[in-house]
């Protein structure tokens, strides 16, 4: 049946008429927010996009993925109010499932959201070296959408953030307003909190937003955190109590405590998320820009949207580069730097959909910045060809080929099949 569609569909593409994107993809707006830049670039490249994808039906290559039976991960606002409860509900199932982490070395993961946790927290080189970053990153949150999908019995796909829409109020945003269809409010006051530095930069720190504290409103006010910190936590001002390991693997029972921020909100607007992807046409560049390497000049929220999209929900365990996914905000912010990687790479799939990072920086992540040629850096180059690289995510999921994870369309033996809309 698939094979006589396509067969129909091909000689529609070849005469130059591709079918209107629409008609296989359903798009939903929620028609508050208007569309940016960057949603704009990319309604622009779905043309591409299915051109591309029929090149690959018609060379059997596509692994049965189309744009009709991909998946589709929608912006948290785009969803409705039920949506978003449902998605709620399934997190806060996951937070009760038992954990599959081993527990002699991992004994403070409490859950199966814990294994997450867990996995990224000690394993800092197979996730965010140069060559991982993202195909790995790009795994790791499509095991977790699995997870909510067929362990807590969610319907839908991983939403994302479009930063641009909360930058200039978040705490009043939809996603962080505290209602029960947020992903919870801010925290408390916490005087002492004055911010996240961010060494080499002007300015040098990102400012607190008056938070800190333990979140008392929405889904995750009762949420408790166990992981971390660990030794490479950058909080400062904030009595976290100290986890009995030093890699953070022990049980620390705690509250969720954010700082909903716009001053590094600000950081990740859509106007710097199209720079990024319209000036770069080199994965190195790309790559750079998004972690904030160079520091942007002459600019009062320098940081990279990488780290500005951390920070809008930083603190514990949110600011913790190391156990950064114990916030569940986490999973729309990796969502959406997949979104803008993807639409990156479709401004010219022949080139862009296998380029991988040579050598650049560790994630401008607070403390964890390294410099070009530092010997800290070098795991993308010491022993891993990218061609026979791994991404192994251990009780997660089973290993599966670094370049298998570059693809969202057909990748993963066309277990990867999603779209951004
Ligand atoms: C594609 O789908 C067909 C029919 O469902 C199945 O037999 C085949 O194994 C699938 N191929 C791949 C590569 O998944
Ligand atoms: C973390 O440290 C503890 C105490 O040293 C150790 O028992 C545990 O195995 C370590 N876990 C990992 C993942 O290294
Ligand atoms: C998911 O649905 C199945 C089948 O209806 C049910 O047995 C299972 O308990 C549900 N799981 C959860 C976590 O609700
Ligand atoms: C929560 O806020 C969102 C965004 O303002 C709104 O659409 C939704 O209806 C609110 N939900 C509840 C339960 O108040
Ligand atoms: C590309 O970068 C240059 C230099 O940083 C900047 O002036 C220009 O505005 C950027 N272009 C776009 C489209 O953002
Ligand atoms: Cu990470």
């Amino acid at each position: 049946m698939r094979t006589t569609w396509n067969a129909l569909l091909l000689p529609s593409i070849i005469g130059g008429a591709a079918a209107d994107w629409t008609s296989k993809i359903k798009v939903v707006r929620n028609g508050y927010f208007p569309l940016d830049v960057v949603d704009n670039l990319e309604t622009a490249t779905m043309a591409k996009v299915e051109t591309w994808v029929a090149s690959k039906v018609a060379a059997g290559k596509n692994n049965n993925c189309t744009l009709e039976n991909a998946a589709v991960r929608r912006e948290w606002s785009d969803l409705s109010v039920a949506q978003r409860e449902e998605y709620v509900a399934a997190v806060q199932c996951l937070m009760k499932l038992p954990a599959r982490a081993p527990k002699d070395k991992y004994p403070g993961a409490l859950s199966r959201f814990d294994d997450f946790v867990a996995y990224h927290m000690t394993h800092a080189a197979q996730l965010h070296d140069t060559i991982h970053l993202f195909p790995a990153h790009k795994q790791f949150l499509y095991v977790y959408e699995q997870a909510l999908r067929n362990e807590c019995n969610y319907t839908g796909y991983q939403p994302y953030m479009n930063y641009d829409r909360y930058a200039r109020d978040p705490i009043n945003s939809p996603m962080f307003n505290g209602n029960a269809s947020s992903m919870g409010g801010n925290g408390g006051p916490e005087p002492g909190y004055k911010g996240i530095p961010q060494s080499g930069r002007t300015p040098n720190i990102i400012k607190s937003g008056g938070g800190g504290g333990c979140v008392t409103e929405g889904p995750f006010s009762d949420m408790v955190v166990s992981l971390g910190p660990t030794s490479m936590s950058p909080i400062r001002g904030i009595a976290i109590p100290k986890n009995a390991f030093a890699n953070g693997t022990a049980a620390n029972k705690r509250c969720l405590r954010r700082d909903i921020n716009r001053n590094a909100a600000m950081g990740a607007t859509a106007d710097r998320a199209y720079s990024l992807i319209v000036n770069n046409t080199d994965i190195n560049g790309f790559y750079n820009q998004l972690l904030g390497n160079p520091p942007p000049k002459n600019d009062p929220y320098p940081w990279g949207i990488h780290t500005a999209g951390h920070y809008i929900h930083a603190v514990d365990p949110g600011a913790d580069p190391a156990t950064s996914p114990g916030d569940p905000v986490f999973y729309f912010h990796h969502g959406a730097l997949d979104r803008l990687w993807w639409i990156w790479q479709m401004q010219d799939p022949d080139k862009r959909l296998n380029a991988v990072p040579a050598f650049g920086e560790m994630p401008g992540h607070g403390g964890m910045r390294r410099r070009h040629g530092s010997g800290t850096n070098n795991n993308a180059r010491a022993d891993t060809d990218p061609m026979t690289a791994v991404i192994d995510l251990e009780w997660l999921a089973p290993s599966i080929p670094l370049m298998e994870a570059h693809d969202q369309l057909g990748g993963n033996k066309g277990a990867f099949c999603y779209v951004y809309v």
